[in-house]
């Protein structure tokens, strides 16, 4: 009676214990879950705030550069990601122009031109530097004469 007893509580203690396991793990799944899903919802709502205040402050602006391929491009957006106040800088290789996206409290569209220029390359404004042109790579060295700023539908003359 007393054997059968103890037993019997022994079995109960692990069922206990068992189920105790179970929802500690239920439990830290749940934690898990929830601060996943926390963080989700905190991107969520700082993401598109971010992008707003981007629209707000940054000015766009878009002008010819002249280049010939992905190497130029390379250094094209590098020298105009590096003026401090451009936030993003894409070039255009068939187009051969450039988006930039900038902080106008932070720097202007010639400095933006003048860092270009500086890198070796030919802007609608700033005729680029001869000294950085004679140290591009061999394919990277353009033609002068190249048309910049196009619709994209007319490419630069093939030589
Ligand atoms: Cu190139």
């Amino acid at each position: 009676m007393n054997f059968l007893n103890k037993n019997q509580e022994h079995k109960n203690n692990n069922a206990i214990n068992v189920s105790k396991k179970a929802i500690l793990s239920v439990a830290v799944i749940a934690v898990l879950g929830v601060t996943a899903c926390k963080n989700e919802a905190k991107q969520e709502t700082t993401t598109p705030s971010t992008e707003m205040s981007k629209d707000m402050a940054f000015t766009d602006v878009s002008f010819g550069v002249r280049g010939n391929c992905g190497m130029c491009k390379k250094t094209i957006e590098k020298a105009a990601n590096g003026v401090e106040g451009v936030a993003k800088a894409t070039w255009d290789v068939d187009k051969k122009k450039i988006d930039v996206s900038f902080d106008d409290t932070k720097t202007d569209v010639m400095a933006i031109h003048h860092a270009i220029a500086a890198s070796g390359y030919d802007t609608e404004k700033v005729t680029g530097s001869e000294e950085a042109y004679k140290n591009l790579p061999d394919c990277c060295k353009y033609d002068h004469s190249m048309m910049m700023n196009q619709s994209g539908e007319i490419k630069a003359e093939v030589h």
